[in-house]
């Protein structure tokens, strides 16, 4: 009877450990596609974005319409490089990523607290080299998250935590140069700006599958069978 108590324990623990994360907190191992933050849709934010990077027969990305969301924004390389891709998604080939992205929010200027998540997708497969996020307005990003998804893509996940407001906010992407190629299938972009604090919206990549917990349970069902069996000697 102990051992059976011991044993579902032991079980209910393990469930609660692997369904830890929730809310707010976005699981990029898991995912398939970028998540929708708590605050799209409400009050004082904005949403925008890239599936379609430029035009038909662009050469250096110049573009000023989104065509994800409904916020103003442009996209715009900075390095003089052909960075589209022939089916109108993002490759840096043989160069570096270098743009300048451009983007709308929705508060009170000169007041209050701007938060802004960047969200991307390569078109197939992992990353080809880490993405550096330059700083809004001097002010670095609090988290940069870049790994691989459920199904292989890579995905990524950038938060800002802006002091006060501005209509318009830019920042720069970069990878080194002579790094392997960069590809974006999917590239967008919520704000939301609030008088009284940040959003809570952060990303996790747990590693697969909760290795760490698996090692803990096993650990712990070793640990309670081997006492249990000492006793009854
Ligand atoms: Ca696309
Ligand atoms: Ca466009």
């Amino acid at each position: 009877m102990k051992q059976h108590i011991i044993s579902f324990l032991t079980t209910t623990f393990c469930v609660a450990v692997a369904t830890t994360a929730s809310g707010a907190t976005f699981d990029l191992a898991a995912a398939s596609d970028v998540f929708t933050p708590s605050f799209r849709g409400e009050g004082n934010t904005t949403y925008l974005g890239w599936d379609v990077f430029g035009s038909p027969g662009d050469t250096v990305l110049n573009d000023t319409t989104p065509d994800v969301g409904t916020g103003a924004g442009s996209f715009v390389t900075t390095n003089g490089e052909d960075h589209q891709s022939g089916s109108l998604n993002y490759y840096s080939g043989g160069g570096s990523v270098a743009e300048d992205v451009t983007f709308a929010t929705d508060g009170v200027p000169g007041s209050g607290f701007t938060t802004v998540l960047v969200q991307a997708t390569t078109l197939f497969g992992g990353w080809g080299a880490d993405i550096e996020f330059g700083p809004i307005d001097g002010v670095a990003p609090t988290q940069v998250l870049q790994t691989t998804n459920a199904i292989g893509s890579g995905q990524l996940f950038v938060r800002y935590e802006l002091p006060g407001n501005s209509a318009t906010e830019t920042f720069s992407i970069a990878t080194a140069v002579g790094g392997n190629p960069t590809s974006l299938g999917l590239f967008v972009i919520d704000t939301l700006w609030s008088p009284t604090g940040f959003a809570p919206d952060t990303a996790i990549a747990t590693p697969e599958p909760s290795s760490f917990a698996m090692v803990l349970c096993y650990a712990m069902a070793c640990g309670f069978g081997r006492r249990q069996g000492g006793h009854d000697v």
